[in-house]
């Protein structure tokens, strides 16, 4: 017999009867993000296009010269979400505000934390990159908005996800009930279930860290990736290398194919490089649910209380048994 086609508003609904907490308003939300991502989705597809067009001289529909990429997913974002009386605000990489919504608009009681494009070295040359989404319940008791709405750990998330341009364009999320992945139909334009209840393998395939800045790690990070290196651990695991440079593309990997992702704290950038609020936490919340780890070498990534919006954090994530032992590396070898 064919199996159910589920598609994401199904899934949303199946999931509204399972846990009421899961409501309307909720569901809508996410129900946007995935159109926003279909929107974007179609532009990084038509990326080499628009250069082409571009080129030529050629204006798109609406008249505007084409944009770089990040900037378009960035306001194609916040077009589609800031009038639908969900959200109170949205935090995103390429604001260094918080955004409000226009006074017009009713305000709702979420905030979308968001990197718009994440893996801007890969923008250009056809290589997967990825948008990354973290929702979060509005708690100050401003009639709008506060600072204070954005800058919650990413313990009380209610959702988080990314959209990941690749070979296909997946939406991977979790609202706290698992993880599943979706995986858009071009032709019919919609997300359909293709990955159930994603779990990351206990085995370890990949490791994912930048080695062209080992000269800048300190001793923790260099023995722990000697030992990934070493034949005894090569011996028992076979860890292979992958790092694409886009955090999206090296984590989806590694979550389905079992591996580490690191990006440490070194003597250039002391505090790491990626952001808590856009790029860690939500990919935290999908590590933890898969049952990995993610951690900033001190503790839980989700338990980090931010102190401001474009917060940098080390990352250390994936597969449990992985993580903990590059915390045993980064306890012993300070
Ligand atoms: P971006 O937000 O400017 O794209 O930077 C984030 C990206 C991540 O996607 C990726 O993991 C990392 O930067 C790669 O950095 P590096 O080139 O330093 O290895
Ligand atoms: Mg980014």
């Amino acid at each position: 017999m064919q199996k159910n086609i589920m598609t994401l508003e199904r899934h949303f609904l199946e999931q509204q009867r399972k846990y009421p907490q899961a409501r309307g308003a909720f569901t809508k939300l996410l129900t946007e993000i995935a159109f926003a991502s279909k929107v974007i989705s179609r532009e990084v597809n038509r990326a080499g296009l628009g250069d082409i067009l571009g080129n030529a001289g050629v204006l798109n529909v609406q008249g505007e010269e084409v944009q770089k990429l990040d900037i378009l997913a960035h306001k194609m974002l916040i077009n589609i979400m800031d009038h639908l009386g969900l959200l109170c605000g949205m935090a995103s990489e390429e604001s260094e505000n918080y955004i409000k919504i226009p006074d017009e608009f009713p305000v709702g009681n979420y905030v979308l934390n968001m990197d718009p494009l994440d893996g801007s070295s890969n923008i250009d040359v056809n290589v997967s990159i990825g948008t990354i989404f973290s929702i979060h319940r509005k708690v100050s008791n401003h009639p709008r908005v506060a600072l204070k709405d954005f800058l919650q750990p990413g313990r009380v998330q209610v959702a988080a996800g990314y959209v990941l341009y690749g070979s296909s364009t997946m939406l991977v999320y979790t609202s706290g009930q698992g993880v599943y992945g979706f995986t858009l139909d071009p032709a019919l334009g919609e997300f359909l279930l293709s990955h159930e209840s994603i779990k990351i393998p206990k085995k370890s395939r990949f490791y994912s860290i930048n080695e062209a800045y080992s000269y800048r790690w300190h001793t923790w990070t260099r023995k722990y990736i000697d030992y990934l290196k070493s034949p005894v651990k090569q011996a028992g695991l076979g860890l292979s290398l992958r790092y694409i440079g886009s955090l999206v593309a090296d984590f989806h990997r590694n979550l389905l194919m079992g591996g580490i992702f690191v990006y440490p704290e070194d003597t250039k950038t002391p505090k790491g490089k990626l952001r808590l609020l856009y790029e860690a936490a939500p990919l935290a919340f999908i590590a933890e649910q898969a049952g990995g780890k993610a951690s900033d070498g001190m503790q839980d990534i989700l338990d980090i209380q931010p102190k401001q919006l474009h917060q940098r954090t080390p990352l250390i994530i994936g597969s449990s048994a992985e993580v903990k032992t590059a915390l045993r590396f980064r306890n012993d070898f300070k």
